[in-house]
């Protein structure tokens, strides 16, 4: 079933854009939503507009301290049963300018931290005895090399190979562990970069032409972490209207 009733839910870096929409999704489909973002603000503005009971939380995913804090919240003194990592950094940068303040900056912020919330909730599902799922946001950017974002290329190609190591590592406890690669979305913040000035070229390359929009995401997502997907893990499912053919 597609049904998340009675699912705790962590969606990081829900404030806006594409996490808020996963958050709305999953909260639709019964699950308890904790929405978890720097922007502690923000977050909770999301949650009382998505309702269902879902709670607004500020925490800083580079941060080990917080998110393992921030988990522990959420589980209520048992464990949480889905992780959706989502914050990232989505950087446009030239070549050129790519120093290693910023290389660390977003391998940090976009791949070590999908291990840290990882590890944390990982644990306390095998402590709980409870077969719950990590959902990774990469990015389709890895298959095409998309210019202007070198350091987030690699950072998502880390996130790819993290999702098939890990869903190795805790398959054995019933743990799976999959990932989605949209392609350009028209969340908030693309909007508001110069990423909203490629639309036209991968509507060029996209089998249906269209703005993607974080709700074409969110129900995939809301998907693999469904009992639907039961028999998916270590898996990277490509959601871009077909600009990638894998
Ligand atoms: P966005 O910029 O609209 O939102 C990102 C959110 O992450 C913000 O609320 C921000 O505060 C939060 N965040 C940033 N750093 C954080 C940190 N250290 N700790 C906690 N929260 C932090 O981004 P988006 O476009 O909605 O992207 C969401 C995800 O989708 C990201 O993983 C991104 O890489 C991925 N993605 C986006 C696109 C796209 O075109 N928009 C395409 C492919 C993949
Ligand atoms: C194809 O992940 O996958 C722009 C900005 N274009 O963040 C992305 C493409 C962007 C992408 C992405």
């Amino acid at each position: 079933s597609t049904s998340l009733q009675g699912r705790k839910a962590v969606v990081t870096g829900a404030a806006q854009g594409i996490g808020k929409a996963i958050a709305r999704a999953l909260a639709e489909a019964g699950a308890k939503v904790v929405i978890s973002d720097i922007n502690g603000e923000g977050a909770k503005a999301a949650a009382a507009d998505i309702g269902h009971g879902a709670v607004g939380v500020t925490c800083d995913s580079t941060k080990v301290d917080q998110v393992n804090k921030m988990l522990e919240d959420a589980a209520e003194n048992g464990a949480i049963d889905i992780l959706v990592n989502n914050a990232s950094i989505v950087p446009y940068i030239a070549w050129d300018d790519v120093d290693i303040e910023h290389w660390q900056k977003i391998i940090d912020t976009n791949l070590t931290s999908v291990f840290i919330a990882s590890r944390k909730a990982t644990d306390m599902m095998r402590a709980a005895g409870r077969k719950g799922t990590v959902l990774n946001i990469a990015s389709n950017s890895f298959y095409a090399g998309t210019p202007n974002m070198s350091a987030y290329v690699s950072a998502k190609g880390g996130v790819i190979g993290f999702t098939r190591a890990l869903a190795t590592e805790v398959g054995k406890y019933g743990i799976r562990v999959n990932a989605v690669t949209p392609g350009l979305i028209d969340s908030d913040g693309v909007k508001g970069s110069p990423h909203a000035e490629s639309f036209g070229f991968v509507e060029m390359l996209q089998a249906m032409p269209g703005k993607g929009q974080p709700e074409d995401v969110a129900k995939v997502v809301a998907f693999l972490v469904s009992d639907g997907a039961g028999w998916m893990t270590g898996q990277c499912v490509n959601v871009d209207a077909g600009m990638i053919r894998l």
